[in-house]
Parts: C-alpha cells; sequence; structure tokens
C-alpha cells in the first residue's frame, strides 16, 4: 500500500514524500495530535522546493516566489486528501503550511497545532540544522513543507542517515537580528521584527499610536507607507521580508 501511495503522490505534485507512524512524530511544543484527527495513525509529509525566488534582494518579489509554492502545496495536499478519502476510504486532514494558528492560548503563541519540522524529522525527509529549520538531503534547506493527518497504517520511514548540516554557519552569520546567535533556538522576536515587520507586532504599533493621534495625524498616518505595508499584508495573510537563513545554506546547491 505505501508504495503505491507514495507513487500516486509524486504524481500528484509533491517533490518528495515521507511517511510517519503518530508514535514516532515527537513534538514537545504541539504534541496532541489526536485532538486534531481522533483516530489518526500516521502522517504524510510532503516537500516542496523554494525556487531562486528567497534570492531576489525585493522582498516582495521574495514573497510573490514563496506564495506560489505555498499556494501550490495546499492545493497538493487538497487533492491527497480528495485521494485519500474518496479512493481510499480514509480519513484525512490537510495541516496549514502556515497559517491558520491558535492564538487563544498566550502560552501558544509562535506555535502551531503540528509542528511541520518535527513531522518532517520523523518522516525520514532531514534533520534539523544550525537555524533549526529542516535540512532535506537532497535540496538543502531550500525546502517548505506540508502534511496530511490519515488513518491509514503506513510505517515509518527510516530517518536521513547522516544529518545533512555541515554546521558552517552561514545561516548565522545571514541573520540580520541575530535571531540564531544562541543554538537551538530562534529568538521568536528579533526573527520576527525583520521576517514580518507588518505582522501582527506591527499593527499592534501601529494603532496604538493610532489611537492616541489627534485627527489630522491620523490623516497623515492612513497615508502613510507604514500603513499600506500593514493593509497590503492584512489580506495577504501574512508577509515575510527575509529568507536569508534558509537562502544561506549551501546544502544541495551543487
Ligand atoms: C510560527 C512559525 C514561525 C515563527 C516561530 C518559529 C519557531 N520558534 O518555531 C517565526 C515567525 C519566527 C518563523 C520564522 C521562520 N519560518 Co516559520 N513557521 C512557523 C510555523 C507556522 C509553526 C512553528 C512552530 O510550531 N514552532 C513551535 C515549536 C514547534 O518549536 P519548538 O518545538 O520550540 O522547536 C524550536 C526549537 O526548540 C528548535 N528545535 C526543536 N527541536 C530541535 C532539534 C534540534 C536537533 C535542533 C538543532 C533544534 C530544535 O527549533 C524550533 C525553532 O525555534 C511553521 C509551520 C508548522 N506548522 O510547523 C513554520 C515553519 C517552521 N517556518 C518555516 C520557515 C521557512 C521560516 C522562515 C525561514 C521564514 C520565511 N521567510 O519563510 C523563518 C526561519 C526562522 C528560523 N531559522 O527558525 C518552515 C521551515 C521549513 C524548513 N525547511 O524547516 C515551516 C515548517 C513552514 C513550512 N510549511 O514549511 N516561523
Amino acid at each position: 500500500m505505501s508504495g503505491e501511495l507514495r507513487g500516486a503522490i509524486m504524481g500528484l505534485g509533491a517533490d518528495d514524500v515521507g511517511f510517519a507512524k503518530i508514535d514516532d512524530y515527537q513534538s514537545p511544543a504541539s504534541a496532541l495530535v489526536e485532538s486534531l484527527l481522533p483516530g489518526a495513525r500516521s502522517l504524510i509529509v510532503l516537500a516542496f522546493r523554494e525556487f531562486s525566488a528567497v534570492d531576489s534582494p525585493s522582498p516582495q518579489m521574495a514573497m510573490n516566489g514563496r506564495l506560489d509554492v505555498m499556494e501550490y502545496a495546499r492545493s497538493v495536499g487538497y487533492r491527497l486528501t480528495r485521494h485519500l478519502e474518496a479512493d481510499l476510504h480514509a480519513w484525512a486532514l490537510t495541516v496549514p503550511v502556515s497559517y491558520p494558528m491558535d492564538f487563544s492560548d498566550p502560552d501558544k503563541s509562535g506555535v502551531a497545532e503540528l509542528s511541520l519540522r518535527h513531522a518532517a524529522v520523523a518522516a525520514g525527509l532531514g534533520a534539523f540544522g544550525r537555524h533549526n529549520l529542516v535540512v532535506h538531503p537532497r535540496f538543502g534547506t531550500r525546502v517548505i513543507f506540508t502534511a496530511v493527518l490519515t488513518d491509514l497504517e503506513l510505517p515509518s520511514d527510516p530517518p536521513v542517515e547522516a544529518n545533512p548540516c555541515t554546521g558552517c554557519g552561514l545561516c548565522v552569520e545571514a541573520c540580520p537580528s541575530g535571531a540564531l546567535d544562541e543554538a537551538g533556538k530562534t529568538h521568536l522576536a528579533k526573527c520576527l521584527g525583520t521576517s514580518q515587520p507588518h505582522g501582527a507586532r506591527g499593527s499592534i504599533a501601529f494603532w496604538s499610536r493610532f489611537g492616541v493621534a489627534g485627527t489630522e495625524e491620523r490623516n497623515t498616518m492612513l497615508r502613510s507607507p507604514e500603513y499600506l505595508s500593514l493593509y497590503q499584508a492584512g489580506f495577504i495573510g501574512q508577509q515575510y521580508f527575509c529568507f536569508r537563513c534558509l537562502a544561506a545554506c549551501p546544502v544541495g546547491r551543487g
């Protein structure tokens, strides 16, 4: 079954796929898989390559490339779910590439329902590198993941034989905010400051100033580049302005 399914998934357009039994998924911060899909037995993790957009000096063009990959990944996950439910009569649940996230618990800020990096590691698709991202043996760090939870029983793929991260430290040097200075931990606030300047924090700062501003100042604020960027990020859903730790990684670059 798993050989045939793997072939079908590659045919749907994933760049790589791995399977993990739920018991092999070990993510201390987001462990409660049963609460997402009662009866879930396995995770199907899909890998998608990032293109040269991540090297673009234009944050807009870089983000546009990411939106392409995210939409594509979402569509492959959806088509896989249709195949699992309609043809194999299994239960299936897609995992968000990034959002939606649950913000109701302040202690879980920045923690997804399911950690795709831990899922990818469990499914033999790579290992954690110095930048706390998963490095794929062939694609290096230029890869994003999505996953589908299912009640099908699929044996876990073997873990990668050796960690593809060479520990060169180029990702740490490339980080403009020092978010990777401490090994094994990404400093959330430092990373967010440069990677999503127009995210929730930027929005709160803007509206806090707006709340105490006079009428004339408010009019100016609503026509400022800052507001237009926040407005745009609002309908895009998120807007990354930094891909440097990912782009700096030399693994898989020939
Ligand atoms: C919230 C989030 C963020 C937050 C918080 C990151 C964080 N601390 O986890 C912010 C906004 C900062 C962020 C930044 C980025 N993100 Co992000 N993010 C997510 C998201 C939505 C949830 C992550 C989560 O739940 N984290 C909380 C838990 C899981 O973290 P944790 O258990 O505490 O583990 C942390 C450490 O303990 C350490 N760690 C844990 N175990 C181990 C084991 C070893 C051996 C080591 C060394 C480290 C280590 O790594 C983690 C990072 O701090 C995921 C999608 C998803 N659903 O997984 C994408 C995701 C992790 N992001 C991704 C990417 C690419 C990025 C960015 C490059 C931004 C961009 N332009 O795309 C940067 C990279 C920052 C970095 N070098 O860490 C990719 C990673 C792909 C990959 N190849 O690994 C993901 C998987 C999205 C996807 N669909 O592919 N992200």
